[in-house]
C-alpha cells in the first residue's frame, strides 16, 4: 500500500518433540494428475541472488506450467529466495515458507527484510530453518504482472455517483486488464490462489518432498488455507496470521474489512492526540481529519512532491480514505519512509492540514498494486451484471448507515471496484473451504487488526477442522512481523510442532 494494505508490510523494500518425523514421513502428493507424485521430481539448485540482495539470501528458478490442468503446456519460472538455516546448527528441522500477503507483495522482498532487521527475525527460527521466499506468480522474481500505468492513472471514482461514473470506472479496469494481459502474456489468466497453492506444492516436493512449514500472513492467510485444503496430509506446521476469509458474500466482505479500518482509525486518532511525538498531540485528530476530507471533497489537497509521472499531483476526499489505510499496518516505527507507521499517518495529516498532501497521493508505479489486482480479479466474482450501479448505490446506501467514518473505504472496496468488468474469468471464486489436516493449523488475528478484521478469522474457524486459534490483543495489522509475545508463540509452535493452548490472548 502505497502498497496494500493486505500486508505489504514491507512492500517495496523492500510434542514437545516434533509431532511428525520428518524422517518417517514421506507425503503422498493428491492431485496427481497435476503435480509430480513421487520424490523424484526434479531438484533446485541455489545460486547467487541478483546484485542488491542482501549477501546472505541465495536464489534459484523452477519450472512450472502456467495452466496446472495442462503440464505439458507452456512454463515459465517461479523465482524464489533462500535464507540457509545458521551453518553451526544441530537443530535443523527443514524449510520454512513465508508468504507476506498482498496479493502481491514478494516474499523474496520479506525474507529481505528479516535479513536486513528491518522487519524482527523470532528467536530460533534460523535454527531449525532455511527460510524460503517463494514469489507467488505474477510477483517480484515470478514473471511480474506489467501494465499500463497511463491507464491507471486515470481518474475514476472507486465511490461511483451516476450510472456515467460506474460506466467509465468499468471501462477502465477492462482495459487496464487487457494493458496487463499484453504486457504480462498469457500468464495473467492464471494467477489465482489454487494455480499459487500448487506452484508451493510444486516446489515442497522440489525442495526434497518434506512435509510443508508455513506462515501465511494476511493474504498468505488465505493461500495457506487454500494449499490445506487441496493438500491436506502434506503439512507439518502451518500459521495463518491476519486471517482473509474469502468465502462471504462482498456486502459482508466490504462491511468487515471497512468496519476493522474504522477500529484502527479510531484507536489512531486518540494515540496520536495523546503520543509524546505525534505533531497532533493535543488535537481533536477526528475532526482534523473530517475537516481534511470536506475541503478535499471540494477542491482536492496539493501533492507538490508528485509531478503527475509517478504519483498524482493532489488528492481528493476519497483518495485520502483508501491511501490512509496502509499507514495504519504498524503502529510502531518499523520501517521508515513513506506512509508506513502511525506515527507517518500523523506527519502525513499534519503536512496535509498545512497545504501539501504528497503522503497520501495514488502512486501509479507500484508493483505491488498491479499484481494485487490481477492477482484478485481472479479470485472475486466481478461481473458488471450482478455488481451494476444498482448494486453499488445499495452497498453504498449500507455503508453510510453501517460505516460513516471509514464509509466504505478498504481494501476490499478498491478490489472490487478495480475488477468490476474485468476481462478475464474468475478462477477461484469464493467458496466456504473445509480443511481437513491431521495436523493442527495455528490461526491468529489482532483484535482490532484494520485490514484482516477479527470477524474474518472468527469466521474462518467454521472452515478448518484442526486448529488453535490465539489473539493478540493490540493494534496494527498481523503478528508475525512485528516481533512481540504472539510473534514467538507462532516460532514455538513453528520449531516444536505444538500448538499453544486454544483461545490464548496476548498483548504483544
Ligand atoms: C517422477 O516424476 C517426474 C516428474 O513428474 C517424472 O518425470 C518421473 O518419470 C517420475 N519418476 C518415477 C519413478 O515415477
Ligand atoms: C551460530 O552461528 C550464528 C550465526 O550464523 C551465530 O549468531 C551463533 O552465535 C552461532 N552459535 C553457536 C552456538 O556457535
Ligand atoms: C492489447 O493488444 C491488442 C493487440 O495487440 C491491441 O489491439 C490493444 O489495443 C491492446 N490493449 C491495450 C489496452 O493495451
Ligand atoms: C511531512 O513534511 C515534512 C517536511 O516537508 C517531511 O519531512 C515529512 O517526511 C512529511 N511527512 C510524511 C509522512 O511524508
Ligand atoms: C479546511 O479549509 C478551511 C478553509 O480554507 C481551513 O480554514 C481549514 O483549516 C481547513 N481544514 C483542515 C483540517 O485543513
Ligand atoms: C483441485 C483438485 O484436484 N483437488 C483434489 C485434490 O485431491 C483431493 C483428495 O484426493 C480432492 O478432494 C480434491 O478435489
Amino acid at each position: 500500500m502505497a502498497p496494500t494494505t493486505r500486508l505489504s508490510v514491507v512492500a517495496s523494500l523492500l510434542s514437545s518433540t516434533i509431532a511428525f518425523p520428518l524422517s518417517s514421513r514421506h507425503p503422498s502428493s493428491s492431485n496427481s494428475t497435476t503435480l509430480p507424485s513421487n520424490c523424484t521430481a526434479p531438484s533446485i539448485t541455489f545460486g547467487a541472488c541478483p546484485e542488491g540482495a542482501p549477501s546472505q539470501l541465495e536464489c534459484a528458478t523452477y519450472s512450472v506450467p502456467i495452466i496446472w490442468d495442462e503440464p505439458e503446456g507452456t512454463k515459465f519460472d517461479l523465482g524464489l529466495v533462500r535464507l540457509p538455516a545458521n551453518a553451526n546448527s544441530t537443530k535443523k528441522i527443514g524449510s520454512l515458507f513465508i508468504n507476506p500477503g498482498g496479493p502481491g507483495g514478494a516474499a523474496s522482498d520479506f525474507i529481505g527484510s528479516l535479513v536486513l532487521g528491518v522487519l524482527p527475525l523470532p528467536d530460533g527460527l534460523t535454527d531449525s530453518f532455511d527460510l524460503i521466499g517463494l514469489d507467488p506468480r505474477g510477483v517480484g522474481l515470478s514473471n511480474p504482472v506489467q501494465c499500463d500505468q497511463e491507464i491507471w492513472a486515470e481518474r475514476v471514482s472507486w465511490f461511483p455517483k451516476t450510472q456515467a461514473e460506474y460506466d467509465t470506472l468499468v471501462d477502465k479496469n477492462k482495459r487496464y486488464g487487457e494493458s496487463c494481459r499484453n504486457q504480462t502474456g498469457p500468464l495473467l489468466e492464471y494467477l489465482d490462489t489454487i494455480s499459487v497453492a500448487k506452484d508451493h506444492e510444486a516446489v515442497r516436493i522440489a525442495l526434497g518432498n518434506e512435509p510443508l512449514n508455513m506462515v501465511g500472513i494476511s493474504y498468505g492467510s488465505q493461500l495457506g488455507a487454500q494449499y490445506a485444503q487441496l493438500f491436506p496430509d502434506n503439512i507439518r506446521t502451518l500459521v495463518l496470521d491476519g486471517m482473509l476469509q474469502h468465502s462471504q458474500s462482498v456486502a459482508s466482505n466490504v462491511l468487515i474489512e471497512s468496519l476493522g479500518y474504522s477500529i484502527g482509525l479510531q484507536h489512531f486518532f486518540k494515540w496520536a492526540s495523546e503520543e509524546e511525538t505525534s505533531p497532533l498531540k493535543g488535537e481533536d485528530v477526528a475532526e482534523i481529519c473530517a475537516g481534511l476530507l470536506t475541503n478535499a471533497s471540494t477542491t482536492p489537497i496539493p501533492a507538490p512532491s508528485c509531478d503527475g509521472t509517478t504519483c498524482r499531483t493532489d488528492v481528493n476526499a476519497e483518495e485520502l480514505l483508501f491511501n490512509a489505510q496502509a499507514a495504519l499496518v504498524f503502529k510502531d516505527p518499523r520501517i521508515t519512509g513513506g506512509l508506513s507507521t502511525w506515527g507517518d499517518l500523523a506527519s502525513a495529516i499534519y503536512n496535509a492540514t498545512k497545504g501539501d498532501a504528497s503522503a497520501f497521493s495514488t502512486r501509479f508505479d507500484d508493483a505491488s498494486t498491479a499484481a494485487s489486482t490481477a492477482i484478485y480479479c481472479l479470485d472475486l466474482n466481478h461481473d458488471p451484471s450482478v455488481y451494476d450501479f444498482n448494486y453499488i448505490q445499495a452497498k453504498q446506501h449500507m455503508f453510510d448507515t453501517f460505516q460513516p467514518l471509514s464509509q466504505g473505504a478498504g481494501q476490499s472496496t478498491s478490489l472490487l471496484h478495480s475488477c468490476i468488468g474485468w476481462p478475464f474469468a474468475t478462477r477461484n471464486p469464493p467458496k466456504k473451504l473445509d480443511v481437513n489436516t491431521k495436523t493442527t493449523i495455528l490461526s491468529v488475528n489482532s483484535d482490532a487488526d484494520p485490514s484482516t478484521a477479527y470477524p474474518w478469522a472468527i469466521g474462518m474457524l467454521e472452515e478448518i477442522r484442526n486448529k488453535v486459534f490465539i489473539t493478540r490483543h493490540g493494534d496494527g495489522h498481523t503478528s508475525f512481523p512485528i516481533g512481540g509475545e504472539t510473534a514467538a508463540a507462532i516460532a514455538q509452535y513453528l520449531i516444536t510442532g505444538e500448538a499453544p493452548d486454544n483461545g490464548l490472548v496476548l498483548n504483544s
